[in-house]
């Protein structure tokens, strides 16, 4: 049976750094199908909207410019409890406190260049993999 969806995007600084393969890897081997991928690059206008919800927070201009500084991968992902389980594979915002064999632990070299982003709900899943992709790019 079909799990559910969550939204992740490949970082600028991973996508750099060639490595889009290996995180794809790990996705995959971690049990997650990819329903839908694409590579694409946010201007600031977009990765403002993206991340709308942080407009009050200080690190926030730092964050739209990073996200708009070069191309990202965007992908639909879908597994049983793929949220949850999702930001379990990727582990903590700041790569210094991830757990060993997460992600970032693995690919991250800053809080900010933090080589993924992960839904953080299922209601937010839904919302951004519609930023990305048209209802015919989602099967
Ligand atoms: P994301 O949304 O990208 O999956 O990351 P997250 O939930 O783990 O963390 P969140 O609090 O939503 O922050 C979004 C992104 O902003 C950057 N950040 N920089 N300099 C800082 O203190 C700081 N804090 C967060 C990171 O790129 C983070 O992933
Ligand atoms: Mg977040």
């Amino acid at each position: 049976m079909a799990g559910n969806r969550t939204f992740t995007m490949i970082k600028p600084d991973a996508v750099g750094e060639n490595n889009i393969g290996a995180i794809t890897k790990m996705i995959e081997e971690g049990g997650f199908r990819i329903v839908s991928m694409k590579m694409t690059k946010l201007s600031e206008e977009r990765a403002g909207q993206f991340y709308a919800v942080h407009k009050e927070r200080p690190f926030y201009k730092d964050l739209v410019a990073y996200m708009s500084s070069g191309n990202i991968v965007a992908m639909i992902l879908e597994k049983d409890n793929a949220v949850e389980d999702f930001r379990k594979l990727i582990g903590a915002t700041n790569p210094a406190d991830a757990e060993e064999g997460t992600i970032r632990k693995i690919f991250a070299t800053s809080i900010e260049a933090n080589a993924v982003h992960g839904s953080d709900s299922d209601e937010n899943a839904q919302i951004e993999g519609s930023f990305f992709f048209a209802d015919i790019e989602k099967f």
